[in-house]
Formats: C-alpha cells, structure tokens, sequence
C-alpha cells in the first residue's frame, strides 16, 4: 500500500506555496488557480479513500469545482455519506494531509491517521465524483482517480455535474433499498424526481409568463436543457429560455453573467440585453446559488436574493402548515448569516413571527442550524439555501389524515415540496422550481414579490489588509474580538447613521477582510461602509 501511494504520489506532486503558508480547507474546500490542484487533488483522494472507511464503507462524494470564481480557476471538495459537506474535524486532517512535505510523509500520514482513528484499511471503500465545465477538471479527476487506485477504492465518475447533483447522487447510492431511499442512483433519476414533485406541487396550477434562466455559462446549462426534457410544458405551464449557456468557450464561465455577478454588481448581465418586465434567473457556475432579478419598465433593475427566496419560502410553506393544521406540531424557522439585509430580518420576525438563527459565513453553519427546526429554511443573501424538513415532519405530511379538501390540498403540496427541494444543499435548479412553483400558487410577478417589504441599502467592501487572521469575530461573526478595540470604534461609528449596522469579518475564500454596512439612505449605506472600511484599514496596518 505504502509503495502505492509513493509511486503514484510521485507523479501528482504539490507545489509548496511558500514560507509558512499552508493549503487549507476552507468554506469551499480547497479552492485556487487550478495549476496548483493536481497534487492537492490526489491527496483529497486519499482522504476520500479514508473517509469512506471510516463511514462503514459508504460511498462518499468528491466534487471538482471553483463555482463562481474564474475560470482559470478550480477547486475540490468532499461530500459526506447523507449528502452533506464534510464533517469539520475531517477539514483540518484535509489540510494536514495536503500539507505533507513529501510523498513519504504523505504514505505515512494516511496510515496514522487510519490509526488514529481506528479505520480498518483493508475494509472497502467507495468514492463518487463529479466535476464542472472547466477544462482543468480532466486533469484533477485523474488524480482523484490516481489516489483512489493507490488505495484499492472502488471508484465512480459521473463526469460533468451540477454541484447539488452530485450532493444527491451520494445520498441516493447510501439510502438505496433503505426506508429512507432518497431516489434512483443517476442524473435522470434527479430529474425524474424533480419534475414529478414539481407537478404535484403545482397542484394544477400553471406557472405563467416566460422565464429567462442565465446559466452562468457553466455546467448548469446543459444540465437545465437535459431537465427540461423531463418537463410537459403544457402541464406545468414553465416556459423557459435557457441564456448564457456557452460551455465550448471555457473563458466564457462566469464572465459577466451568473448570481455572483447579479449579486455584486446589482445589475443583470449585459448579454443577452435584458427584456424589460421579463422574469429572469441566474445560476452560478456550479448550479448551488439561484438569484432572481428583472428590469422593470419604469423603475429600472429590481433583484431578489437568497434572502428574499427565504422570506417567499418560509411564508409559502408556514401558510401551507397553518392550511394543514399543523402549526402546533411542527416548528419552522429560519437561518440567516449577518449579511442577510436587516429588512428581511425584520419582515421574517415581525411579519411571518417566525423564529431566526444567525451563523457564521458558509452554507456548513446554515445547514446544522436548519436541521434543528422541523421545517428549516436556510439562505444566504448570495442565493445559496434549501429548505430542509425532518424525517418527522415529512412523515407527518404523508400520515395525517385530511378533514377538508383545503387540508388535503395543502398536504400534498408540503409532501411533494419535501420532494422538489434538494434536502442536501441548496441547489439553483430545484430552488427555482420551487420559487415558481410558489409564484403560481400565489399568482405573483416578480413584482408582487419585491412589494413585500423594502430591502434597506447596503454595500459591501473588500479590505486588503497585511494580516487577515488578525480579525477576530464572536457572535456569528457580527461583532470582532480582535484586533481589540476596532469593535467599539465602529460602534461608534454605527450609531451615528440611522438603521445602521455594519460588521468586518475576514474572508473564508480570500486574503482580504470584507465590510458590510446597511443604512436607511443609499449615501449613508456607502459612507457607513467606507467609514467602516477605513477601520479597518488603519487597525489592520497597525
Ligand atoms: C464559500 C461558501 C459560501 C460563502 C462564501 C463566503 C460554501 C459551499 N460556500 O463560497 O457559502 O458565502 O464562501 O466567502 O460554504 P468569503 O468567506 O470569502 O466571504
Ligand atoms: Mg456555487
């Protein structure tokens, strides 16, 4: 084995970063200019390798990707047996198997760690992969592939994928025959399942009017067309035009279309021009984030974000329990980060009474928060979320007999929207279905969607800063321990601007600090977040 994994260490090796830095797992996995993964990518290999045996040999996902980032770049990560991200304590032993010095140390580190934590290496092992548009991926899924052969693991590659497929793919193969089975084991089995729950959760209706779908460019493209075939128009009434689905011209991904894009520069994609009053969507590179967005004729750009694809779902899905009568037996909530706006904060307490959890940064920290409700709704403001619903109230909405048609009607929409939404991690392609699935029942444009409440400015600003470690946060990162002293600095500043909040947070994915500030007013959002930024300038050069 030793000999194995030397050998085929050799010929994937790693490129030392430099004095004192270290790859590391972070929000994303491992995630960089893809010239610098096929050494890291071998290795995740063998933490696959090892994952598996730890999991009672369940099958365990790998998932080459750098979703919205450029496409020069590539990255890597590893899904756990249910579909979820990896398990935290595994991210640091990632990162100490990646950072082994040499192919010796690297044999040597696998094998302690199989010690360490009681992994029999001669148990079977099983590993699925999947990767992006992006041409590097070929080289990677070699590798990946590399490393599985060196440790005798039975591999399996599902080729191009949308990240949330991949998250579904594991889950099915590890329920497969099981009372919990999560649905057939192949990309057609994800779109059957989809399109089948999203006519039951249509319920008869139709969705109306064209819906314009930017697909970033990226591998949510194809994959979109190949759902579609799935779809009765006529049945459904989803009438979609698929744009920015270009994969032949890698350079293409991501490049002024996409949610990131939306999302950050507040403006729809310059290509194709826009159609005023046309509702459209945009995926990002890997098909896990989902924003909403129209030109309005007389209003100008209009966007809605993952924090308003929260605030629709859990008033959907909080009416359809009430419908159902089972408000008092099962608890929903929601699940926030610091950056969701302070309005849709607001609107989810105030309005919908809804309970609200805030985590840090990174869909990981959603996720367990969400899984604490019965029904748990999560979203970041950047369009990635799900909503997940526990094993009880799923059997709840099977088994509970209907006293009314109303009741009965409501019940086989919260089923069928148990089915329509990807219960491992949020998903672009499953969540748009369901935000028009919602549309229809409530017979809204876009429009009437926005009018819900009003979103307060906000700005956020990157911070180049010597030492990003040095910002220290508490509080799902809404406050800084350290640098000691910037916190009450911008306290200070806050409360001179009316509805004013800001926070700084160092970055998961790059070596900056990030400012978020809100405000009543678009001048006092910028000048809060300038202001802010200035701190934490100053503190950071100190
Ligand atoms: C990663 C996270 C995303 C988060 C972003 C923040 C996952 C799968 N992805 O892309 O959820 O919003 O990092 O980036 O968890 P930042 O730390 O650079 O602000
Ligand atoms: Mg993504």
């Amino acid at each position: 084995m030793d000999e194995k994994i030397i050998a085929a260490s050799k010929r994937h090796p790693i490129v030392p970063l430099g004095e004192g830095r270290l790859y590391t797992y972070g929000t994303a996995g491992f995630r960089m200019k893809a010239d610098l993964l096929d050494g890291v990518t071998f290795r995740v290999g063998l933490l696959a390798a090892l994952r598996s045996r730890k999991m009672s040999s369940k099958a365990i996902g790998v998932m080459i990707t750098a979703s919205h980032n450029p496409a020069a770049d590539n990255g890597v990560k590893v899904v756990d047996p249910m579909g979820e991200m990896l398990e935290q304590d595994w991210e640091g032993l990632a990162t100490k198997l990646v950072n082994a010095p040499t192919d010796e140390d690297l044999a040597a580190q696998y094998k302690s760690i199989a010690q360490q934590l009681n992994i029999n290496l001669d148990a079977p092992g099983k590993v699925i992969y999947g990767r992006d548009t992006r041409p590097s991926g070929h080289g990677l899924v070699a590798a990946l592939n590399d490393a599985l052969e060196a440790t005798s693991t039975q591999a399996t590659d599902f080729k191009l994928l949308t990240t949330p497929q991949l998250h579904y793919l594991v889950r099915c193969l590890n329920t497969e025959g099981t009372v919990n089975a999560y649905g057939a084991v192949s990309e057609a089995g994800y779109y059957e399942k989809l399109s089948e729950a999203l006519v039951r959760a249509l319920g008869g209706r139709k969705a109306s009017g064209q819906l314009v779908v930017d697909c970033a460019n990226g591998v949510g493209g194809p994959k979109l067309h190949e759902f579609l075939k799935y779809v009765s128009k006529d049945k459904t009434g989803l009438d979609i035009k698929v744009v920015n689905d270009d994969v032949l011209h890698p350079e293409a991904l991501n490049l002024d279309c996409g949610a990131d894009f939306v999302k950050t520069r507040q403006k729809p994609p310059p290509s194709p021009r826009p159609t005023p009053g046309v509702r459209s969507c945009s995926f990002d590179g890997d098909a896990d984030r989902l924003i909403y967005h129209w030109l309005d004729p007389e209003t100008g750009f209009f966007m809605l974000d993952g924090d308003r694809i929260s605030s629709l779902a859990a008033s959907f899905i909080a009416d359809l329990i009430r419908s159902a009568n089972l408000q008092d037996e099962l608890r929903i909530g929601v699940v926030q980060t610091a950056y969701a706006n302070g309005a849709s904060t607001a609107y989810i307490e105030k309005h919908l009474q809804l309970p609200i959890g805030c985590t840090p940064t990174g869909v990981k920290h959603l996720h367990h928060e969400a899984l604490k409700f019965d029904v748990g709704v999560y979203f970041e403001a950047n369009g990635h979320g799900t909503v997940l619903f526990s094993p009880h109230a799923l059997r709840t909405f099977r088994d509970t007999q209907p006293q009314s048609p109303a009741q009965k009607d409501a019940l086989d929409v919260l089923a069928a929207c148990g089915d329509l939404i990807n219960q491992t991690v949020g998903d672009a392609l499953s969540d748009m279905l369901l935000v028009e699935v919602i549309l229809a029942h409530k017979n809204w444009t876009l429009k009437d969607w926005a009018l819900t409440y009003s979103d307060l400015p906000n700005r956020l600003v990157r911070v180049e800063v010597a030492d990003k470690d040095a910002f220290r946060t508490t509080d799902a990162e809404r406050r800084l321990t350290h640098p000691v002293g910037l916190q009450d600095k911008i306290d200070q500043c806050v409360s001179k601007y009316t509805r004013g909040r800001s926070f700084a947070r160092a970055s998961g994915t790059e070596n900056a600090c990030r400012v978020y500030a809100e405000a009543a007013t678009r001048s006092e959002a910028d000048d809060l977040a300038n202001k802010v930024a200035q701190l934490v300038k100053q503190y950071g050069d100190m």
